[in-house]
């Protein structure tokens, strides 16, 4: 294939596009190019192609129907943070939390590893778009990339195909996507399951050029660049650029009974059930609360001449986590995943359906587990990676709003900011303004567990849950918030939650899951200024007779437990804030200073435990 040879299709009129694209082909060498119309027959073409290429294993058509499962290489199963780079030209400006390699150098490297590197493999133009097409909150991506696993996998994730050509015209703008699996293939070479590239992988952005180059994996966040990659890294940098903010949220509208909408918005570091808040369904006793869902992983900010913050979803489907996923944890989720899916690690059962951990209570007598081989319940073996993923289309979501694809977005009232964190943090605070809950959000954070690295207990500080996502040097980040404050009239309210606070026997405190809906509402009715709230050290919160309790025996006491700040805690607590702030320090917002004075000086206050509890509550109890 020589770039001379391309057969530009119909819709194509981006001259600029064009000769990028001949450019790549002609680096990498492909086999042919093929693009990408987006349509149902094309992508139905494509899974039998990998099934065919021993990529993809149909799934049972009654069970699973037009479903598949892939297994990755064992070597290629999650996103690789310490080859992601940010090559701004300047190192400060991708910042201490980046790597960072200077983009000539990037460049020099990468051009060695993507000469001919698509040899024996077919080019596939992705050509999509992230938020609706046409809408003034959407972006457009060409992703160009030897995968055909990317491609599918991006016909759910992104609108995707020939209509992006036509909203793209002669000069629209455009992110640079350029991937490989980083494996040619000889001439007569037999291809594997899953190919990558076990010695080198890089994924690299070019904040200033806004363009993205991926080399060596297959997986998900590496290779399906419309993401994490666009939609958050070089979208954050547009965003700081252009007014408007890129943000690791979900999406979702709290209708009360009397049919009021309010619309949340609610960033977690990983491994706080994001997907679970976004399709949470109510207790039955809370009759007439209803939430429906708009995303699950991303939001595209952006003011309003109104003075608020308007939002979209910039993907159009679901990358979630499996395992853990099950019909008590998030009924909607499963749901979702019913048909039209594509299943990624996951294990096989003998009638073609897929599991994994948390499924189901009790795991199947025999399975093929992620790898290929037999598994028993016994085995000692997980029958799941534990990042196993599904790919779904956002429209298969039951509780799916009917916004969830307005080109306008949806007006933000609140944003709501979560750790998890066994001790120290409340189940909810609401920030006294703007500045303080940015102050706050910088400062989230969950504990280590054991299946993560470092000392099991020590916090990991994830500020607003962008640490591996954003792509500049988080304190601007931090001032870009502060910025987008000052433009406001009508600002969100700002938020922190707890799920995860536990007793002194390591007992989980808060049931979660459903009953976060007592919390929710809590936020959606201060938003409305009808709850009531006391001032804490930390912020505004709840007291016991200010969140709806029916169907739940919960106590005043227990309640206390989950809300109490303990001063000493704090003081410790405020003591990591500055040592994660130290270094960002040449570029941390004043106000963070202020924030810490205020904080420290309420704490020096306060009792040495703040207690929600009144003598009244105390005795009741
Ligand atoms: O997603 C979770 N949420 C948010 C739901 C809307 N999880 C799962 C986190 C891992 C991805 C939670 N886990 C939540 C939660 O609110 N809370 C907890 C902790 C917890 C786990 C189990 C129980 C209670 C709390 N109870 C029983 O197992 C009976
Ligand atoms: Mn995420």
């Amino acid at each position: 294939m020589t770039k001379s040879t391309i057969a530009f299709p119909p819709e194509l009129l981006h001259a600029e596009a064009m000769s990028w694209i001949a450019s790549i082909v002609e680096l990498c060498e492909p086999r042919d190019v093929y693009f990408c119309d987006g349509s149902d027959a094309e992508y139905k073409h494509l899974c039998a192609e990998l099934v065919k290429q021993g990529t993809f294993k149909p799934l049972n058509e009654k069970l699973r129907p037009n479903s598949f499962l892939a297994w990755s290489d064992p070597s290629d199963v999650a996103r690789v943070e310490d080859r992601t780079f940010i090559c701004s030209r300047r190192k400060q400006d991708a910042g201490p939390t980046n790597n960072w390699v200077n983009p000539v150098e990037m460049k020099k490297k990468l051009s060695g590893l993507f000469k001919g590197c698509m040899r024996g493999r077919t080019l596939y133009v992705v050509p999509f778009s992230m938020g609706p097409v046409g809408s003034p909150l959407s972006k457009i991506g060409i992703e160009l990339s030897d995968s055909p696993y990317v491609a599918v996998n991006m016909k759910i994730m992104t609108r995707m195909g020939k209509n992006v050509w036509m909203a793209l015209g002669q000069s629209g703008e455009f992110v640079q996507c350029v991937h490989s699996v980083g494996a040619p293939l000889a001439a007569g070479q037999k291809d594997v399951p899953w190919p990558c590239n076990k010695d080198e992988k890089y994924i690299v952005h070019y904040p200033e050029e806004r363009a993205i180059w991926s080399f060596g994996s297959g997986y998900g966040g590496n290779a399906l660049l419309g993401k994490k990659c666009f939609a958050l890294r070089i979208a954050s940098a547009m965003g700081r650029d252009q007014g408007w903010l890129a943000e690791h949220m979900l999406i979702l509208k709290v209708e009360s009974p009397t049919g009021e909408k309010t619309y949340l918005s609610a960033a977690f570091p990983s491994a706080c059930g994001k997907t679970n808040l976004a399709m949470l369904i109510p207790p039955k006793e809370m009759q007439g609360w209803k939430v429906t869902t708009l995303g699950d992983d991303i939001a595209w900010l952006r003011p309003g001449d109104d003075g608020r913050l308007y939002a979209i979803n910039p993907e159009a489907g679901f990358f979630g986590v499996a395992p853990g996923t099950s019909y008590k944890t998030n009924p909607n989720a499963m749901d979702s995943i019913r048909a039209n899916t594509i299943f990624t690690n996951v294990a096989l059962t003998p009638e073609g359906d897929v599991w994994w951990e948390g499924m189901t209570d009790t795991p199947p007598a025999q399975l093929t587990d992620w790898q290929g081989e037999a598994w028993t319940p016994d085995c000692g073996r997980k029958a799941a990676h534990p990042n196993a993923r599904f790919t779904a289309p956002a429209h298969q979501c039951p509780v799916i709003d009917k916004d969830w694809e307005n080109p306008a977005g949806v007006p933000i009232n609140a944003i709501i900011f979560g750790g998890r964190r066994a001790t120290t943090l409340p189940l909810v605070v609401q920030s006294f303004n703007w500045n303080f809950g940015v102050y706050l959000a910088a400062t989230i954070g969950s504990e280590t567990t054991a299946a993560a690295a470092g000392k099991v207990g020590e916090v990991r500080r994830d500020p607003f849950a962008m640490l591996p996502f954003c792509g500049y040097h988080m304190g601007e980040y931090f001032n870009h918030w502060l910025q987008m404050g000052r433009g406001l009239s009508n600002p969100p309210r700002i938020f922190c939650v707890n799920w995860f606070r536990k007793d002194a026997n390591g007992k989980f405190l808060w049931p979660g899951f459903g009953d976060n809906m007592r919390v929710l509402r809590w936020v959606v009715e201060r938003v409305q200024g009808k709850a009531s709230a006391v001032e804490s050290p930390l912020g505004w919160m709840p007291q016991y007779s200010d969140l709806d309790w029916s169907g739940l025996n919960f106590s005043a006491k227990q309640f206390n437990n989950i809300m109490a700040v303990d001063t000493e805690e704090w003081k410790q607590e405020m003591l990591g804030h500055e040592e994660f702030f130290h270094k960002l320090y040449d570029h941390l917002p004043r106000e963070f200073g202020n924030m810490r004075e205020l904080m420290l000086s309420a704490l020096w206050r306060s009792p040495e435990k703040w207690e929600m509890l009144s003598e009244r509550y105390a005795e009741e109890n």
